[in-house]
């Protein structure tokens, strides 16, 4: 459906890219070409942010709420705004509510800073959706195990918990603007829920994702 806004989040190894990519596949199958994107790293500038935010960097708590910020503020105004108001469909691997979960619940900064500072980069740009895939971290961790780790997934499992808590948080706040599927199924399953909670959710896409 052209103009729809859909983000993607979870904790990692949650399957949110998977799901996201598969969503992308088919929807490209009935002649829908959605733009695909992620957060950190959607623009040029976006990339050597992440380089810093991921691999090369230390940065503080806070310079990480900014770097990420940062590198949402310029995703916004380069790639999803236009894409929207070209009449793309688009499909973010994480957005803000990353932030709130990350910086917030799981880092500890401040709820409310984090928040206004956040709708300042983005100027209260929200998506139509967030399909929240959900599942227990030790699952999650376990799927993940044997890869090469970034700063963020070396983080303590205690982390990781509050960080999906955090997305929780937010869903039971916005339970209009979150879908939340149980992540644990096979990668199959958890595909059908993603039809079925979208075309829920946008009864005019229906037809689609039949
Ligand atoms: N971050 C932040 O702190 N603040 C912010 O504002 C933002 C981000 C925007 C970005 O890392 C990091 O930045 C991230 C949050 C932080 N922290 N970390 N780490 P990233 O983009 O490199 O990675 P990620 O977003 O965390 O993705 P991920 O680790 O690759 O996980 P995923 O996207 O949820 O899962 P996946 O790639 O789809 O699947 C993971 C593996 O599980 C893969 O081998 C799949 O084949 C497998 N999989 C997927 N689904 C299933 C099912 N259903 N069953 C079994 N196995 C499955």
């Amino acid at each position: 459906m052209p103009g729809l806004f859909i983000v993607f989040e979870g904790i990692e190894g949650s399957g949110k890219t998977l799901q996201l990519k598969l969503l992308a596949r088919y929807l490209r199958k009935k002649g829908i070409k959605p733009l695909v994107t992620r957060e950190p790293g959607g623009t040029r500038l976006g990339e050597g942010i992440r380089r810093l935010l991921l691999k090369d960097g230390n940065p503080s708590p806070r310079a990480e709420l900014f770097l990420y910020l940062a590198d949402r503020a310029q995703h916004v105004k380069e790639v999803i705004r236009p894409a929207l108001r070209g009449g793309r469909m688009v499909l973010c691997d994480r957005y803000y509510f990353s932030t709130l979960a990350y910086q917030g619940y799981a880092r500890g900064l401040d709820l409310a800073f984090v928040e206004e500072a956040n709708d300042r980069a983005i100027e209260g740009f929200k998506p139509h959706l967030v399909v929240l895939l959900d599942l227990p971290v030790r699952v999650a961790l376990e799927r993940i195990r044997g890869r090469s780790l970034d700063r963020m997934e070396q983080e303590a499992f205690s982390f990781h918990e509050r960080v999906r808590e955090g997305f929780w948080a937010q869903a039971r706040r916005e339970p209009d603007l979150f879908l939340v599927i149980d992540g644990t199924r096979m990668p199959e399953e958890v595909f059908q829920e993603v039809l079925k909670g979208v075309g829920v959710r946008f009864p005019e896409m229906a037809p689609l994702l039949l």
